[in-house]
């Protein structure tokens, strides 16, 4: 066989204009490939429903390489142990009911199988605007990640969603912006976002799972966010809660589904 250089080219680029072209309109659109969105992903794209990640960094993954200060094992608790056995992450029992695994196996292992299960992350792709019309989000106002380091005046492209999860972690993002652009609407006490407390991990993991939920309607909040929103407090390296979040935040939406 010919190794032929615009071969190369074309096969790249015609790949990923069929993706583009497929999740242009998706059912489910996640900002965030960290723990929590790649977890909803994978539970999402299990059940067959359209869904797309938007990452902006080179890889999905969020804060699972670092571990806890760039030591890259994961501690997860008894309770999230079936979201690992889902995915066939390996694990190392520690005892009284701590679990750990390696953070590269966890972030390799989730991306996969997102997309194994027939979902899509593109990464470097940075969500800057939510459409709102009426009211009611419809999508995602989309730039590569690029033009916004360097700041570039170049326009953006939208991709529409039927359902919308903040997975941006500690900043919050979405919830951030329809604040900024709609008012304070969200679904907490004050309509603001609460900000996220202190570190206390046993509360903030019980926290997480708790508020998992909508946050605006038919915008929904997982992981980190989610304490971001309603004020819970940080836990720190344990990311038990980050995937028990992420699968609820998929039930949640799997159900709304059939509600229709
Ligand atoms: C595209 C975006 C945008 C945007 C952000 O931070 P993450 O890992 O988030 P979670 O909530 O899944 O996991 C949190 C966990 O990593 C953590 O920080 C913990 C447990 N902290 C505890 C503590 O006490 O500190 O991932 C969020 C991802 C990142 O990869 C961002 O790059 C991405 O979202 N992102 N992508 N467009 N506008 N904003």
């Amino acid at each position: 066989m010919r190794v032929r250089e615009k071969e190369i080219t074309r096969i790249i680029v015609d790949g990923f204009w069929k993706d583009l072209k497929e999740f242009m309109s998706s059912e489910v659109g996640i900002v965030g490939a960290g723990p929590s969105g790649l977890t909803a992903a994978f539970y999402l794209a299990r059940e067959g429903i359209r869904v797309v990640v938007f990452e902006r960094k080179l890889s999905a993954g969020g804060g699972i390489w670092g571990g806890g200060m760039m030591f890259n094992r994961v501690v997860v608790q008894e309770d999230a142990m079936r979201v690992v056995k889902d995915l066939g992450i390996n694990f190392k029992n520690e005892g009284e009911g701590y679990y750990s695994l390696d953070a590269v196996e966890l972030a390799g292992t989730l991306s996969a199988q997102v997309v194994k299960n027939g979902g899509k992350v593109f990464n470097l792709f940075s969500v800057e605007d939510v459409v709102m019309v009426e009211g009611k989000v419809r999508g995602v106002v989309v730039n590569w990640s690029a033009v916004e380091i360097a700041g570039l005046h170049v326009d953006p492209l939208i991709f529409e969603t039927e359902y919308l999860v903040d997975a941006t972690g500690h900043s919050a993002e979405i919830a951030t912006l329809i604040v900024k652009k709609a008012g304070k609407k969200l679904f907490t006490s004050t309509g603001d976002l609460k900000g996220e407390g202190s570190l206390w991990a046993e509360r903030g993991e019980e926290f997480i799972v708790e508020h998992t939920g909508e946050i605006y309607p038919g915008v929904y909040a997982t992981g980190m966010a989610v304490n971001a929103i309603f004020g819970g407090p940080r836990m720190g390296p344990i990311f038990g809660g980050m995937l028990l979040s992420g699968k609820k935040v998929a039930e949640l939406i799997i159900e709304r589904r059939k509600e229709k």
